[in-house]
């Protein structure tokens, strides 16, 4: 049967992204095998004969009720899938689901029955927390950065105000880019709704959050921008672990410089949007 996307070029350019993006995690070492997931909301570029189609699965359930995802459409990467064959074809690697009525399930559409992301919980958490704040955030991006998870193996930077401050301090474009920096939640079970949950609250002050010796979660309003916050705060992990390889501890950007960039450039203290 011919792909949904064929004659939906605008739903095509989106998730011709994501393929784009799932390219970039591969190369760089954040995608080993199935590793990492994506999940964009498309609600928009559902069209009557899309939302009519009969669904191709029964309902499953996502393991929380997600009021404010009524009525919503989503492509997610699918689980056991790798990202390195959604960035040739997200249609091979992912789905098209929709949340059903009572908003506790979700049926697969399209193309092929392909099972969404084990991380679906903490997706459709964030999804459902971005829709209720009225934010035009559509993409949620979890994966693993080298640099960032190994740091998440010292207790030293397991609290996120210190592991911020010192990222900040590496290179000017960190706070300029990630102006709320980085949350870290304590380890849990990969998919489980408790790591959901922690990553919903961390997100509303962070922004990205690293899940302990495991990976990170990022929210944009499309999936290259939750791309680009990940690769911004791998960098300045990148830049920390490169110093102490040349054998020293970088001094780091004094707090006065960091302070006069935030006022500067009026950085955000706070999530918005
Ligand atoms: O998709 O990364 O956390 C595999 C994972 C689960
Ligand atoms: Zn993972």
């Amino acid at each position: 049967m011919e792909s949904v996307l064929h004659t939906r070029p605008a739903l095509k350019k989106e998730l011709d992204r994501a393929a784009e993006v799932a390219g970039y995690l591969w190369q760089r070492g954040w995608a080993e095998r199935n590793g990492g997931n994506l999940t964009i909301r498309i609600t928009e570029y559902v069209d009557d004969v899309l939302r009519t189609r009969p669904a191709l699965c029964a309902p499953q359930p996502i393991g929380i009720r997600l009021p404010n995802l009524k009525g919503c459409w989503f492509y997610c990467k699918g689980t056991g899938k790798r990202m390195r064959d959604l960035a040739r074809d997200p249609m091979s690697a992912g789905s098209i689901i929709r949340i059903t009525e009572d908003c506790a399930h979700y049926e697969i559409v399209a193309d092929s029955p392909v099972m969404p992301t084990s991380e679906l919980p903490s997706h459709l958490s964030l999804q459902d927390y971005l829709i209720g704040s009225g934010s035009n955030y559509k993409a949620t991006l979890h994966t693993h950065p080298i640099e960032l998870v190994a740091m998440s193996h010292a207790r030293e930077f397991l609290d996120s105000e210190r592991l911020t401050r010192l990222l900040w301090a590496m290179i000017p474009e960190t706070l300029a880019f990630a102006p709320l920096g980085i949350g870290v939640v304590p380890y849990a079970l990969p998919s489980s709704v408790e790591l959901a949950s922690a990553t919903l609250e961390m997100i509303k002050r962070y922004d990205v959050v690293l899940w302990e010796k495991h990976g990170t979660v990022a929210v944009g309003p499309d999936i290259m921008e939750a791309f680009d916050q990940t690769d911004v705060l791998n960098k300045a992990a990148i830049l920390y672990k490169t110093a102490k390889q040349f054998g020293f501890t970088p001094e780091g950007l004094t707090p006065e410089a960091v302070g006069e960039i935030r006022d500067v450039f009026h950085l955000p203290s706070e999530r918005r949007g």
